[in-house]
């Protein structure tokens, strides 16, 4: 059962498509004060809290204070409120069980027991907003409630699914071939390679740098015959530029963000002094839409849009005023608090929440100033892409993930974790967004493999590989003035091989469950207190999940290790993959086991009466034989598997021809209905 509660007039969101009349209740649950403009809960002892999607911290967000508020946050630390996200979902799961979502454009906070342990408070900016109070049978009820109450996410094309490498960046056509034959020629799958901003001519959207990346359309259309696919990224914010006609043509039209005035905000990214085109104005949104148009012309299928919270280095004043106050500092003696001051003027300039109060949108005519519907930008930009991909390629599927994103993004693309480092706690943090970002109806997305910032080693990167495998984006990236991470750069190219060959092997039980998973409003990846409701030490788990109905994961997180505890609420069939392709069985009962994991094995554990369908492998998605498959079961009675399957690249999703029942018997005979 969902009820909404009606508080204030908010500003639409339209993360909610439909919405149920307003329930004249008064608020269950929660205490609701005007006065502090905030929502309050008595939190049992051993209630658990799951949600709020892209964050830091836990599969049970207890503990810890979250702000909603798209960031540019490189630093994914412990100690940060918000990452790129504003997911205003969770659940509360104890003495009683419901799930709130807030939907609400402004900035709010969760205090989930930082204040108090057994209180959770809830505090918007203003009191404006939708709340939405969903009950149901169990935790993975409520979610398909909410799910189906925000529509059917985002759905990629299946070589999306595939292997991609990116870095920040490869400079010219020629390091991208590079790339490619590299793969090639050592047998490692790939499909596709990530432009970063460096193939723009100085940064600016929808051009190409045409020294480095001469004629781009004949190289997408090499690329192509490899079968690869390049994915370029996209900016929020276009470079003021005289001559460069999407500034010109932004400019005449009235399609960017402006000052109170109406004067033109200059803000600056990466091209220097830029424009932010009001994305929530649904004229300038057609627009910006219909830019993609240049790349999708060259034969580009797929993109990634960045630094859509927006990101702000600097504005022009306060670069101004910073430059003129650091002049005053000349000649004096700096005691501390004048030091950390003066530290803090350039330290200040990036990001800085001023900002957001300085610029306006133009919402069907109505002039709203930015940070009161701040974390609706990056997903209306990504809904820009998204509705000019249906209107100008109806009958193709094109990949589109973002950054930054609020609920309602999701039925436009997916998302990737951000700038995260190449560190083991953030293998860890990588796994725990799985679920959360699930319940929000992100089923695209994945981590930056190995870590973006920071230096990788060989062995971290092999260890976020055996979890990247499973993730429906599973992308190797890397910053500027990092190591060099392409898994050819390290010494086991037999051992990458291996994990990347078998998500290939994986691919159509992946592409399955995440096709079911879209089209059932589910999750792919859940806590394993979802699956197992009535087990204690099942709702301890914060370092394995459950994948689809049949699969339990638990990937190691830490330097050095043999192998890993891991804990099995059922009897189930464990299964290793070796390097050298042999693959083992063993049944293991309930509890908690030391499992020895070799560096590049990949373990899972199958649950009793089901099966894993495996294809033969491939260099590439498309050379995966979808119906040519072998199995691995753990039959007690009879292992059933209903199999997804279409041709991955057209838009006729729902058509019942593409499931099937694969059966297994006690005998090990295979049938299929
Ligand atoms: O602030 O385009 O998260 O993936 O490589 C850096 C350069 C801007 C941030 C993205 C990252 C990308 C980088 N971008």
């Amino acid at each position: 059962m969902i009820r909404r509660f009606v508080f204030g007039t908010m500003i639409e969101t339209e993360a909610i498509l439909q919405k149920p009349s307003a329930c004249m209740d008064s608020l269950p649950y929660l205490k609701c004060s005007e006065e502090s403009l905030s929502f309050s809960y008595e939190m049992g002892e051993t209630d658990r809290i799951y949600g709020l999607g892209e964050n830091v911290r836990g599969i049970n967000k207890r503990g810890w204070i979250y702000e909603s508020k798209c960031s540019d946050e490189p630093e994914h630390l412990e100690d940060r409120r918000s990452l790129y996200g504003a997911h205003n979902f969770l659940i509360v799961d104890g003495r009683e069980t419901f799930g709130i979502f807030i939907d609400y454009p402004g900035i709010l906070t969760f205090d989930i027991g930082y204040t108090r342990h057994d209180q959770m408070t809830i505090t918007p900016s203003d009191w404006n907003l939708d709340l939405y109070l969903i009950e149901g049978d169990s935790l993975r009820d409520i979610v398909r409630q909410f799910r189906h109450l925000i529509g059917r996410s985002y759905i990629a094309p299946r070589w999306a699914l595939g292997y991609g490498q990116c870095r920040w960046s490869y400079m010219s056509a020629d390091e991208v071939r590079e790339v490619v034959k590299n793969h090639r020629d050592l047998h490692i799958p790939l499909d596709m390679v990530y432009l970063d901003i460096d193939y723009m001519e100085r940064y600016k959207d929808f051009t190409v740098n045409e020294e480095t990346f001469p004629n781009l359309d004949k190289l997408v259309e090499e690329l192509k015959e490899e079968h690869i696919r390049l994915v370029p990224i996209i900016d929020a914010g276009v470079k003021q530029e005289e001559g460069y006609s999407v500034y010109e043509e932004g400019m005449k039209k009235g399609y960017f963000c402006k000052r109170e005035d109406g004067t033109p905000f200059v803000a600056a990214v990466w091209p220097g002094k830029s424009m932010l085109p009001d994305m929530l104005n649904k004229e300038a949104r057609d627009w910006f839409g219909s830019q993609y148009q240049f790349l999708l012309d060259k034969g580009i299928e797929g993109f990634w849009n960045d630094m859509n919270e927006p990101a702000i280095f600097y504005t022009e004043d306060r670069l101004k005023e910073v430059i003129e106050e650091i002049g005053t500092f000349r000649g004096q003696n700096l005691d501390l608090d004048k030091y950390f001051y003066f530290t803090g003027l350039v330290q200040g300039l990036h990001n800085n929440r001023d900002y957001y109060k300085q610029f306006y949108h133009n919402i069907d005519g109505r002039q709203i100033r930015h940070d009161r519907v701040h974390n609706l930008y990056g997903y209306q930009m990504t809904r820009a892409a998204g509705e000019a991909f249906e209107r100008l390629v109806p009958d193709k599927r094109i990949l589109m993930f973002s950054r930054a994103s609020y609920i309602g993004m999701h039925r436009y693309g997916g998302i990737w974790m951000g700038d995260n480092k190449s560190w083991w706690s953030h293998i860890l943090l990588n796994l725990k967004m799985l679920p959360s970002l699930n319940m929000c109806g992100f089923l695209y997305t994945g981590a930056d493999l190995g870590g973006f910032g920071s230096d990788t080693t060989e062995d971290l990167l092999l260890r976020w590989m055996a979890l990247g495998i499973f993730t429906p984006l599973m992308r190797n990236h890397a910053a500027r003035d990092t190591r060099r991470q392409e898994v050819y750069r390290f010494e086991n190219i037999d051992g990458f091989r291996h994990l990347i060959g078998l998500r290939y092997r994986l691919l159509p039980y992946l592409y399955s469950e995440y096709m079911k998973a879209v089209l059932r409003y589910d999750c792919m990846f859940r806590p394993l207190a979802f699956d197992y409701p009535a087990d204690p030490h099942a709702a301890q788990v914060e370092d394995q999940l459950m994948l689809g109905e049949e699969l339990m994961i638990a990937p190691v997180c830490q330097p050095n290790a043999d192998g890993r505890y891991v804990y099995l609420p059922e009897t189930m069939k464990l299964i290793r993959f070796k390097e050298n392709g042999s693959i083992e069985e063993e049944i293991l009962d309930a509890g908690h086991h030391y499992v020895k994991v070799a560096l590049t094995d990949v373990v899972l554990f199958l649950r009793p009466d089901h099966l894993l369908p495996l294809s033969q492998g491939g260099q590439y998605a498309e050379e995966i034989d979808f119906e040519q498959l072998s199995y691995l079961s753990y039959v007690k009675t009879k292992a059933v598997y209903e199999y997804y399957h279409d041709d991955g690249c057209s838009r006729d999703y729902e058509n019942p021809a593409h499931l099937s029942t694969i059966i297994i018997d006690t005998e090990g005979n295979v049938t299929i209905e």
